[in-house]
């Protein structure tokens, strides 16, 4: 018995030293030390030895288990060791590479043209207004002189909720609100979405608008046509910009223009932009219409005011050498990331 034990610890010394991985040895060590290992069975042989060379035997299959166990314990530390070294080798993260840019996103064109416009009617102490986008006919018509029979009424023009609820055509609806709720004088500015049920080329059913009007004692012509020459060559950053004023007709002004300004594409030239005109029509105005100040309640005894309209769209598609207006809705980050942040 004692060379058969010699020889199963010899090959299990043998088999643990070359066990090549963590799983291999365990494999060996329930093969040798397990319930049914070699190591146990001969343990097992023992009991059936003559009592004379059971005491022997028993210390030289313990003396052998102990040293197997041994054995597979460095092993073990070993494999482990030499584990972890290659997975940290596999793992390896190499701090010093750049990290990769997050990526920022940046204001709206739509959005640094109404900031920019407000900011210049701020400089010449104007206050900024808003109002709800969801109207009532009162507000959005009535208020501002247009009869139940105009055009702008129908229903093709706006998007309707029932007969009072409505999606706002103007931000003029704003403008009416703060002309009743405070007193002259008042220079605001309301800028915000506005929505016509029209849709092409040119048209979205939802746009931008900047709408401003100025209430005092005194207020002419004049002062409408120095305070929108100033703004166009202060937005187009140009103080030669030419700027001419068309006879017009809205409902809520009178009297009422069209606001041109010198091509901005061809310089007077004629283009594809101006119709060959060499003109631009960008905005619209006039001395604000006396069945609206009586609407407000603001005596024309006193105070008489100016009022004028711009779309956001057509300014940002000017300034910016934009040809398709679709851009400003597509939200194609490979558009929107050429403004800056
Ligand atoms: C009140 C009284 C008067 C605002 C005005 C215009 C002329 C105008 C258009 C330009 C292009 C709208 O975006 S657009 O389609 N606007 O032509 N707007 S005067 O007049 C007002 C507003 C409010 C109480």
């Amino acid at each position: 018995m004692q060379d058969e034990i010699e020889e199963v610890q010899r090959r299990a010394e043998r088999e643990i030293a070359e066990a090549g991985d963590l799983d291999a040895l365990e494999r060996l060590r329930v093969a040798y030390l397990g319930k049914k290992g070699e190591l146990t069975a001969l343990l097992k042989r023992v009991g059936e030895l003559d009592p004379a060379e059971r005491k022997a035997a028993g210390q030289a299959v313990n003396a052998a288990k102990e040293a197997v166990q041994a054995v597979l314990e460095a092993r073990r530390e070993e494999l482990s060791r030499s584990e972890l070294e290659s997975r940290l080798q596999a793992e390896r993260v190499d701090v010093t590479l750049p990290g990769r840019d997050a990526e920022v996103g940046s204001r709206h064109p739509i959005t640094r043209m109404v900031e920019r416009i407000e900011d210049l009617f701020a400089g010449m102490g104007f206050e900024s207004a808003t109002g709800p986008e969801v109207e009532d006919a009162y507000h959005n018509f009535e208020a501002l002189n247009i009869p139940e029979d105009h055009p702008a009424r129908m229903m093709h023009d706006t998007f309707y909720f029932d007969e009072d609820w409505l999606l706002r055509t103007h931000t003029s609806p704003v403008q009416i609100r703060v002309m009743r709720d405070r007193s002259p004088p008042l220079r605001t500015i309301a800028a915000g979405r506005v929505f016509r049920c029209d849709s092409d080329v040119t048209h979205t059913p939802m746009f931008h608008q900047v709408e401003g009007f100025v209430v005092d004692e005194g207020v002419t012509f004049a002062h409408l046509k120095g305070l929108l020459q100033d703004f166009l060559q202060a937005l187009f950053e140009r103080d030669d910009l030419p700027v001419r004023f068309r006879p017009s007709y809205f409902p809520f002004t009178e009297p009422s223009a069209e606001v041109d300004i010198g091509c901005v594409i061809c310089d007077g030239g004629g283009c594809r932009v101006c119709k060959h005109t060499g003109w631009l029509e960008v905005l619209g105005a006039g001395l604000i219409h006396p069945n609206v100040f009586a609407q407000v309640g603001i005596d024309t005894e006193c105070y008489s005011g100016l009022a004028f309209g711009m779309g956001v769209e057509r300014l940002a598609m000017l300034r910016y050498g934009v040809d398709d207006l679709r851009v400003f809705f597509d939200n194609d980050v490979r558009f929107l990331e050429q403004f800056g942040p």
